[in-house]
């Protein structure tokens, strides 16, 4: 049977702003395809996007939503998920959103190990405001911010939640939709902050401006620098230059989650008329 999509979609903001054939739209349906088949209410599930074209995620989904400020989706999702541990609370962010003006917010997350599932849609440019130059931006390529190319030197996005302490990573691709639904399951499934990284198209303000002049060039593209983990961790490091590794790239099962730990503090506190000692803290810990 075919899947109900309009059950998830609010149909009165259709059509979209997306472009045709933009990655958005593949990635938000394999996104609510992932909730159907986790059996999770749609009351239960807060997604929080900021600003640009990704960040118009939450306006079309049919969930608990904000569509918060430019780079903020991690600071409004703490805020959420400590009042709402029960919820299933998802960020939705561009490569802008998270990692230049939320850079701050998203090395945070990852650091508390908050139980948050970070969507970052990495196009490889600031899309929504006609292509200035984005932290993921390869170097070389025009944007309208650097005519004769990029110059600044990149940010990996999974190697950035890896080094901040984000306990799941993961990074797959908008040219498999199952394949990315059945990831961002393991992303949702994961206790602590799981960065999911995905990496999509921008053919309209990336491609056509980058020699790439059609959706399907700026496609092949994002194929031709992806490679899956396993083959990726048998190359040598000249080849692994300018290629991004499919997969699950961090799982750490053991580092305690922020919520349960703020629990902890909540619960030595009881009886106490608030007098909490660093050691009634540590047995808890
Ligand atoms: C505080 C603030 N600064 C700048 C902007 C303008 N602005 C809107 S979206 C955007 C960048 C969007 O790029 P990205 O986050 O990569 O998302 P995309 O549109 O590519 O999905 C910018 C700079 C804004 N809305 N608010």
């Amino acid at each position: 049977m075919a899947f109900n999509y309009e059950k998830y979609l609010r149909i009165q903001k259709m059509p979209t702003l997306w472009c045709w054939g933009c990655g958005d739209g593949v990635i938000l349906k394999a996104f609510v395809r992932a909730i159907e088949k986790m059996g999770i209410k749609q009351d239960d599930v807060c997604v929080i996007s900021g600003i640009g074209c990704s960040g118009r995620f939450s306006s079309y989904v049919d969930f608990n939503t904000i569509h918060t400020t430019h780079g903020r989706t991690v600071a409004y999702a703490t805020g959420v998920k400590l009042v709402r541990p029960d919820k299933v609370v998802v960020c939705v962010a561009g490569d802008g959103d998270a990692l230049a003006i939320g850079g701050n917010h998203t090395i945070h997350g990852c650091r508390r190990n908050i139980d948050i599932t970070m969507i970052v849609i990495n196009n490889f440019i600031y899309g929504l405001t006609n292509s200035q130059t984005s932290p993921t931006t390869p170097q070389g390529m025009w944007t309208v911010t650097q005519k004769v190319g990029n110059i600044d030197p990149t940010f990996d996005t999974c190697e950035l939640a890896i080094a901040s302490g984000a306990s799941f990573v993961a990074r797959e691709t908008m040219l498999d939709p199952k394949k990315l639904e059945k990831m961002l399951i393991k992303a949702l499934e994961h206790k602590g902050f799981s960065m999911m990284e995905v990496l999509s198209n921008c053919h309209i303000n990336l491609g056509r401006k980058n020699k790439m002049v059609s959706a399907m060039e700026n496609l092949e593209w994002i194929d031709n620098i992806t490679t899956s983990k396993k083959k990726y961790d048998a190359m040598t490091e000249e080849e692994q230059l300018n290629l991004f590794p499919i997969g699950i790239l961090k799982q750490d099962l053991e580092v305690r989650e922020y919520c349960d730990m703020y629990k902890d503090i909540q619960d030595a506190h009881q009886g106490k008329r608030g007098k909490i000692t660093q050691d009634d803290f540590a047995k808890k810990i």
